[in-house]
C-alpha cells in the first residue's frame, strides 16, 4: 500500500492595482528564474493569511493592506512524495517601498504585458480568474523537470 502524499502548506499573493501587477523575479531556491507573486511556507503556529502577509514583506519589503482569499492550487510533481497545496490571495493596497530581496527582485507589470513564458505554466491558465475576481480550484501534475503535465481548473 502507498502511503498518502504528504502536504505542503504554500502561500501566493499577487498585488494587483489596475491595470498593474507586482510581480517578483525568484532568485534563488524553487522556481528560481520564473516571475511569480510572492508567497512560501506557512510557519508552524502561524495562520494562513498570516504567511501571506509575512511572506509579502519579507520578499517584497512592503506590508499588504486587505487581502482576499481567491484560489486554492494543488501541484504533484512525478517522483516526490508531497503536494503543494497553494493558498492563493489578492491584495490591492500596501504600505512601504517596495524593495528587492535576498529571495526577490519585485517589477510592475501592464495586465497586457505579463511575462507568462518566463512564469510557471499554470500561471496563463488561472490569472484570468484571477483578474475577473472570481474564485477558483486547480490541481495540476508536472513532470520532475518541471513541464506541466495536466490540469483541470475550475472557476466557482
Ligand atoms: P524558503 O526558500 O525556504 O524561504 P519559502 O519562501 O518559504 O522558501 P518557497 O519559495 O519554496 O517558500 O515558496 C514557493 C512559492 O512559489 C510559493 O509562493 C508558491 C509558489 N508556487 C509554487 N509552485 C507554483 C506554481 N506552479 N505556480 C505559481 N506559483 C507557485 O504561480
Amino acid at each position: 500500500m502507498t502511503a498518502p502524499k504528504k502536504r505542503k502548506l504554500l502561500t501566493l499573493c499577487l498585488l494587483w492595482q489596475p491595470p498593474r501587477i507586482l510581480l517578483g523575479m525568484k532568485k534563488r531556491g524553487f522556481g528560481a528564474g520564473r516571475w511569480n507573486g510572492f508567497g512560501g511556507k506557512v510557519a508552524p503556529g502561524e495562520t494562513i493569511e498570516d504567511a501571506a502577509r509575512r511572506e509579502f514583506l519579507e520578499e517584497a519589503g512592503i506590508t499588504v493592506g486587505a487581502i482576499r482569499k481567491q484560489g486554492l492550487l494543488e501541484f504533484e510533481f512525478e517522483g516526490s512524495d508531497e503536494i503543494l497545496e497553494v493558498h492563493v490571495y489578492g491584495a490591492s493596497d500596501y504600505t512601504g517601498d517596495v524593495t528587492e530581496s535576498e529571495e526577490m527582485k519585485p517589477q510592475w507589470f501592464d495586465v497586457d504585458d505579463i511575462p507568462f513564458k518566463d512564469m510557471w505554466p499554470d500561471d496563463e491558465l488561472w490569472f484570468p480568474a484571477f483578474f475577473s475576481g472570481k474564485n477558483f480550484t486547480g490541481t495540476f501534475l508536472f513532470s520532475a523537470d518541471e513541464k506541466m503535465i495536466s490540469h483541470d481548473i475550475r472557476v466557482l
